[in-house]
């Protein structure tokens, strides 16, 4: 706990020489020179241009990897999962391994989300829970084992405790 708290008085420090650089920098007394505003406008768009180009970047490096919802099998198994605050409840809560499983999400009350974890903790895929629009979550789950389920959507002072598990059999 010590060392968490010299971190902290650490990142308050730093916080108050940026404050007072930038207090500083922007008081009227401190503009001697006048204000070069054609070349602010230069970096501007060069900073833009940066910015475009790494945010195109971070998409193309990743959008083929994004899990979108597997296509139907016509073997899956359905489960249908209620969440209300704070909890979930499942028509059927033991999965087969390796058979694609349809979790048909829907919420009581509020958004949730349902958020799977591997029996090593690793997450796993997650959807939205919302009242009134029932969502889908496709995936295959070859590891058998115990999963975890959380809710990913911040619901309420029970949020942290809405965690359940299932179980996944060969
Ligand atoms: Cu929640």
């Amino acid at each position: 706990m010590v060392v968490f708290n010299l971190i902290y008085v650490g990142l308050c420090a730093i916080g108050l020489v940026i404050f007072a650089v930038i207090f500083r920098s922007t008081r009227a007394s401190q503009r001697e020179r006048p204000l070069d505003i054609a070349g602010w406008k230069r970096r501007e768009n060069v900073w833009f241009a940066v910015v475009c180009v790494a945010l195109a970047g971070a998409l193309a490096a990743t959008i083929v990897k994004t899990p979108w919802n597997a296509a139907a099998q016509a073997d899956r198994q359905v489960i249908d999962v209620v969440a209300a605050q704070y909890g979930f409840t499942f028509s059927d809560a033991t999965i087969e391994a390796g058979r694609q499983v349809e979790f048909r999400l829907t919420a009581n009350d509020v958004n949730h989300a349902f958020a799977i974890y591997d029996p090593d903790g690793t997450f796993v895929t997650q959807a939205q829970m919302m009242p009134g629009w029932p969502s889908s979550l496709r995936v295959t789950l070859d590891e058998p084992g115990t999963y975890a389920v959380r809710c990913f959507e911040y619901c309420g002072v029970g949020h942290h405790q809405m965690v359940t598990t299932f179980e996944v059999v060969p």
